[in-house]
């Protein structure tokens, strides 16, 4: 049996215990910690927390892979206050085969945005794409039960957890028209309606909305959207924001894009921006890393500026994890996080539109924790112990501790608190007689666990939301 402490920050340990991804993030957590004093206001001014100030939620998407890089991890668990399933709740993800349920993908990103106190946007309902071929292949007598089946039993999966719903994605052609869908060939124009009280049905508490791309400005498709919600509206159909996703070319926000989130707040309806990225044409220069700041500046200072719209949600946490450059060649480096997860000029000039004072931004500010820990492994398990203290100046009244566990190893048993998933990116929450950190005070856990080979110490700690030391 070998028995190691844990001592995370230095770097020979560090080499041993971490994969390249992973050095990375340390690399990237070193450089936040290393800014200077003057400018160590950054560390408090996350995008969530100056969204939260503001009154609006910042947000990213995730995929179900993106739980196993604890670089992305620990950045969206710190920086972002609402999560947006990339894929894992689409239809051919949820109900591949007709009445055949599959929400675990799902149910992973769900745990790990409530380990770190995030919020929830269900994406997403109806929608022509990444739909199973049992549904297009429907006749058309049976799709609306079809569709009423998958909503009801969808959202009744997570009701009470999500904020809200994209009951229905682009529904619309770019002229305006209805997309020739098997839900508008079998239903018409009123599927719209019929999926949105279904929704509501399943889930009276959870937001309801419709979602577009190429709806930001005063165009066809934005009329059509525009026509479609007053005409819900009016038939007293549940309907409570359109979400504009978003996707920008370098230096194309809509001039109209205030005057057009406006006009569909004056119907009684929010508005968010669900799925924001600026591409680039590659290769990125300075002038274009600016314009994108400009670009992102311009869509928070929109959002801030129009009552009704509740947030904002970015398409992935970083350049590498982005759909652009698969879907336009040629064209990347669209988000606020480099391809290193380092902040780019957009994450400076969105954190300064959201009121945040420095000029230095952190994406991975420390909180008010430290972890110590040991593991003693042998053949094909592990125990290890681990220790959070307070080191901030104010009592936790709950904790969640969540941390990245190496490839291969799972979860057996645990005591002092209850730990979900077994594998990848886990949640350590108190039980009823833990909770309660005084500042100063320490508790202690453990865990066992089995392994194939790699008994590293897991990585990459943050309590309740907050990167924690490990020294
Ligand atoms: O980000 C998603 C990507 O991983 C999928 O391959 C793609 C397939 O259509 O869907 C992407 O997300 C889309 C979103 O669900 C709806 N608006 C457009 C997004 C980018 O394609």
């Amino acid at each position: 049996m070998s028995v190691r402490t844990l001592r995370l920050p230095r770097p020979r340990h560090a080499r041993r215990a971490f994969g390249a991804a992973a050095v990375t993030a340390v690399a990237a957590l070193a450089a936040a910690t290393l800014l200077p004093t003057g400018q160590a206001g950054a560390a408090d001014t996350t995008l969530r927390s100056l969204a939260e100030s503001k009154g609006i939620y910042f947000g990213t998407a995730m995929t179900q892979s993106d739980l196993n890089n604890s670089a992305l991890t620990a950045i969206a668990g710190s920086q972002f206050g609402m999560l947006t399933p990339g894929n894992e709740m689409k239809w051919d993800t949820t109900e591949p085969a007709r009445g055949s349920f599959n929400f675990a993908p799902a149910d992973r990103l769900v745990s790990f945005a409530q380990a770190n106190s995030m919020r929830l946007r269900g994406h997403t309902l109806v929608w022509h794409s990444q739909l199973p071929s049992w549904v297009s292949g429907l006749p058309t007598t049976q799709v609306k039960a079809a569709m009423e089946n998958h909503i009801t039993n969808e959202v009744a999966h997570y009701k009470g957890k999500l904020y809200s719903w994209d009951v229905v994605n682009e529904p619309f052609n770019e002229d305006g028209s209805f997309r020739t869908d098997a839900f508008y060939n079998a239903m018409g124009s009123g599927f719209v309606a019929d999926a949105l009280r279904t929704a509501r049905a399943a889930d009276t508490n959870a937001k309801l909305y419709l979602n577009d791309y190429n709806i930001e400005g005063r165009n066809p498709k934005s009329d059509a959207m525009y026509n479609l919600v007053k005409s819900l509206k009016s038939q007293g159909v549940p309907l409570d924001g359109v979400g504009f996703q978003a996707h920008f070319v370098l230096g194309q926000v809509p001039s109209t894009f205030k005057a057009n989130l406006q006009r569909f707040v004056a119907l009684g309806v929010n508005v968010a921006v669900t799925e924001l990225d600026d591409r680039i044409q590659l290769p990125a220069t300075t002038a274009s890393l600016n314009q994108q700041a400009s670009d992102y500046a311009t869509v928070v200072d929109t959002c801030l500026a129009v009552t009704g719209c509740a947030g904002i949600t970015q398409w992935g946490v970083g350049d590498a994890d982005s759909w652009i450059p698969g879907t336009f060649p040629g064209y990347g480096a669209a988000t606020m996080y480099d391809a290193n997860y380092r902040p780019k000029p957009a994450y400076t000039a969105t954190a300064t539109a959201l009121g945040g004072g420095s000029t230095s931004p952190s994406p991975t500010p420390a909180g008010s924790c430290k972890v110590t820990g040991t593991v003693s492994a042998w053949n094909s398990g592990l125990t290890e112990d681990i220790t959070i203290t307070n080191t901030g100046s104010t009592t936790i009244n709950g904790w969640s501790l969540a941390f990245t566990l190496p490839t291969g190893q799972t979860v057996t048993s645990s005591w002092n608190a209850s730990l979900a998933p077994a594998t990848g990116q886990v949640a350590a929450k108190n039980l009823s007689y833990n909770g309660a950190l005084a500042p100063g005070a320490s508790s202690s856990f453990g865990f066992q666990a089995t392994h194939t080979g790699n008994t590293s110490l897991p990585s990459l700690f943050s309590l309740n939301g907050a990167p924690c030391t490990t020294a």
